[in-house]
């Protein structure tokens, strides 16, 4: 994991694995099945420069990069891949806030978002528009010098805790060319929230219906030009697949130390389960798949950080296929701890259920291969 890292960027490693290890891990289990969402410790990562990892220094984040910020998802999620998928999505508001904010907006929302002292939500997904994001129906109607939003936005994580929500909005026609983005915030008139989805892993934070009816907003609360909407979800989307991507290596990854540690202590026909070289070719390979994708994962993250024109397409192979194995590799260290592995008390079956809905959320496995496909033949 270590390989190809700057000086800094194995101090900033290190100061973040000790985070993850003194703050997440102990708690990951408990948090889960309580459906706990630790503020506090949100809070403390904030500290750490977490909060803002790519937002400009002068609004109060840490001015990092891509391939920075990768490496800083891997390591948070080696002690919680819900946790450290939430603030991926926290931090994808505060870029696109950064990116597309005029001065006015980034000087008002920035510097709360990075000490984390407001938490961001991202709202593109509806009930009846998923995949195919530029069917969304949310409507933004002008009025004078205001928008009336109505709609609905399915599944949004941090939905109800979170201050500040990014809402992609119907201002014009059909398609991807008819929609905006919107800076709408909890107390606005008119905004509601479904109850908290009961669900199979990423317990650990809130997801919620986030229901629009009539919320009136000043025109300065719009993000970017009329418009624009689809392409900067878009572009928040290609650093967001890359976050989710490392959350995955993380998890894998501590599933992997798990296993090894597991299998050293545990005895069977006479020796330590180690011992068998099958288990130690599956430990290999589980390895050998983690180095493939990060190096994928980097390799996007430096295509996306010099501004590539193959990046939209490099995040979408990483995303898929990290995701995939990171899945992969935790069911497998589930394997290898036999019936041990199906007890919540040690942890990997957490793991295994907190991956599955990487493959899923911030564009399907399926769409990624779209991208790519696309990529390929041009269309
Ligand atoms: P659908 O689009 O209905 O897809 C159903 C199936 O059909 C999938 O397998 C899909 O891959 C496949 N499919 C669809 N179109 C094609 C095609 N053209 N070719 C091949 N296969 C296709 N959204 C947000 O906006 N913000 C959030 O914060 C957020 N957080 C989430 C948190 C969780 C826990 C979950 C579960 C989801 C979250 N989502 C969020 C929504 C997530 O992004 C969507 O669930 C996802 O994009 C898929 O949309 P859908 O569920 O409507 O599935
Ligand atoms: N990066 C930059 N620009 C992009 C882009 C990307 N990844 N994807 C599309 N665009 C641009 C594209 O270049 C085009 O611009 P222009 O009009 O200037 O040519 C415009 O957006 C429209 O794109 P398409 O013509 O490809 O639109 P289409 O509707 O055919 O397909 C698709 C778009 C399927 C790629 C998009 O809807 C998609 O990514 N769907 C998945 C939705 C998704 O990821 N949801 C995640 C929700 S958030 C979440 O789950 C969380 C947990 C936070």
């Amino acid at each position: 994991m270590k390989t190809g890292l700057t000086d800094d960027q194995l101090a900033m490693a290190e100061t973040t694995l000790d985070f993850a290890q003194e703050h997440l891990a102990p708690h990951a289990v408990a948090w889960d099945q309580d459906k706990h969402f630790p503020l506090d410790v949100l809070r403390k990562a904030a500290d750490l420069g977490l909060g803002g990892v790519y937002v400009r220094e002068d609004a109060g984040g840490s001015g990092l990069t891509r391939a920075d910020g990768v490496l800083i998802f891997e390591v948070l999620a080696t002690g919680c891949p819900s946790i450290a998928g939430y603030l991926s999505i926290h931090n994808m508001v505060g870029w696109m806030i950064d990116r597309y904010g005029d001065e006015a907006q980034r000087a008002r929302r920035l510097p709360r978002l990075c000490s984390m002292d407001t938490l961001g939500s991202y709202c593109l997904t509806e009930p009846g528009a998923g995949s195919d994001a530029a069917a969304l129906r949310t409507r933004a109607v002008r009025d004078g010098d205001s928008y009336v939003l109505t709609g609905v936005k399915q599944f949004i994580s941090g939905a109800g805790a979170a201050e500040v929500y990014i809402v992609m909005a119907r201002t014009g026609g059909e398609g991807p060319g008819g929609i905006s983005a919107f800076i709408v915030e909890r107390d606005d008139a008119g905004l509601s929230f479904g109850p908290d989805e009961k669900k199979m892993g990423w317990n650990a934070q809130p997801t919620r219906q986030v229901v629009l009816d009539g919320v009136r907003l000043p025109a300065d609360r719009r993000l970017g030009a009329e418009g624009d909407g689809f392409r900067i979800a878009m572009n928040g989307l290609n650093g967001g697949r890359l976050g989710i991507a490392a959350c995955s290596l993380g998890g894998g990854q501590s599933a992997l130390h798990r296993s090894l540690e597991y299998l050293a202590d545990r005895e069977a026909f006479g020796a330590p389960l180690l011992d068998a070289q099958a288990l130690q070719f599956q430990l290999a390979d589980m390895a050998t798949e983690l180095a493939a994708a990060r190096a994928l994962v980097r390799q996007a993250a430096e295509a996306l950080d010099r501004g590539d024109p193959q990046a939209a397409q490099l995040c979408a192979m990483a995303k898929r296929f990290a995701t995939d194995t990171g899945y992969s590799v935790a069911d497998r260290a589930l394997q290898l701890h036999g019936g041990y592995g199906y007890l919540t008390e040690y942890g990997i079956e957490k793991i295994v259920r907190d991956l599955r809905v990487h493959r899923i959320l911030e564009g399907t496995n399926e769409i990624m291969r779209l991208i790519v496909a696309r990529g390929l033949t041009g269309a």
